[in-house]
This record gives C-alpha cells, structure tokens and sequence, in this order.
C-alpha cells in the first residue's frame, strides 16, 4: 500500500524575473515530489482582487506526494520565502505564490489551510490551467472543470504564453 496521493498546487508570480521564479519553483516541487510531477502551460494573467499591480505570470502542477496537507503547506512556504516573498499586502505583489489548490478529495476547513482553495473557482488563473491536468474533474456548481473554464476564459483576463515544463 502506497500513502501517496495527488496534489495539485497553483503557481503565481508577479515581481522581478516572473519566468525565473516559476522555473525555481518547478524545480523545488520536482524535489519535493514523492513521484510524478506535470505543468500546465505558462498564462500571464491579469491581477484579481488588487488591481494597481503587475500583471502575473500563472501555472499549475499536479504531483504525487506522501506528505500530509499541513507538511506540504510548510514545505511551500519554505519555497516561497527561498524565492524571496515578503509578506506585506494581502492579494498585493509576489516574487512567488504557491497554493494548494486539491489533495486527492480532501477537505481541510482551518482559518490557516482550506483545501480545496476557497476562491479558486472564481479565479481563470487558477481554473483554465488547472482544465490542462484535470479536465474531468468536478468544480464547484457541478461543472466539469473543462466546462468552468471555458466560461472562465471567455472573459479574456487570462492569455496562454507557452509551454516550458
Ligand atoms: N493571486 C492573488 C491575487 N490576485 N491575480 C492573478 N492574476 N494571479 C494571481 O496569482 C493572483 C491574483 C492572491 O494570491
Ligand atoms: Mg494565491
Ligand atoms: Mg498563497
């Protein structure tokens, strides 16, 4: 029997060299994975929630791992704070943002982790990605994931920028 299930964790950067920090951060997670590890294509994405800042650069990646929820939460802050994120506005400007989006059909409801991501269904930088990996899979509102981000996409906020990884 095997304790590894799959996570999929949303990528965001919007300050400094925006390639550079997803890149450090693919790597990262590829060290940190107990198998697999795939990438969505690279989107640059208009900012939500705060507006008055850079546009970000967004992907998604889907790993096995064996770690629990709240041991890959510190496990992706580490990564954040190596990439050089400080902590100053909330929504506000990133070298680097990982959050877990789903691990396997998990829910975790604390004020600090809730799986999956509680705004990720309103969020085309998190869906349209996430369709790559996971089309089938169901979104909240009994869409399929595939379906959401269509209706997602429409609105033009997210625009794909090529494949990398
Ligand atoms: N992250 C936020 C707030 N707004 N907007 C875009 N386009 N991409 C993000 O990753 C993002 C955002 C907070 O985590
Ligand atoms: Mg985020
Ligand atoms: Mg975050």
């Amino acid at each position: 029997m095997s304790d590894r299930v799959t996570a999929y964790i949303g990528l965001g950067s919007n300050l400094g060299d925006r390639l550079h920090h997803l890149a450090f951060a693919v790597r990262s997670l590829r060290a940190l994975a107990a198998g697999d590890l795939v990438c969505s294509a690279v989107y640059e994405t208009k900012p939500v929630g705060w507006i008055d800042q850079p546009d970000f650069l967004n992907m998604v990646v889907r790993l096995e791992t064996d770690r629990s929820p709240r041991s890959l939460l510190s496990a992706l802050m580490a990564i954040e704070h190596q990439a050089g994120r400080v902590r100053t506005v909330r929504f506000g400007p990133r070298t680097l943002d990982l959050d877990i989006l789903l691990y396997a059909d998990t829910y975790v409801c604390f004020a600090d982790l809730q799986i999956p991501h509680p705004r990720m269904w309103e969020r085309a930088f998190v869906v349209v990605p996430l369709a790559e990996l996971h089309p089938d899979g169901l979104a909240r509102g009994g869409w399929r994931i595939s379906e959401l981000a269509r209706v997602l996409a429409a609105k033009g906020e997210v625009r794909r920028v090529g494949r990398f990884w």
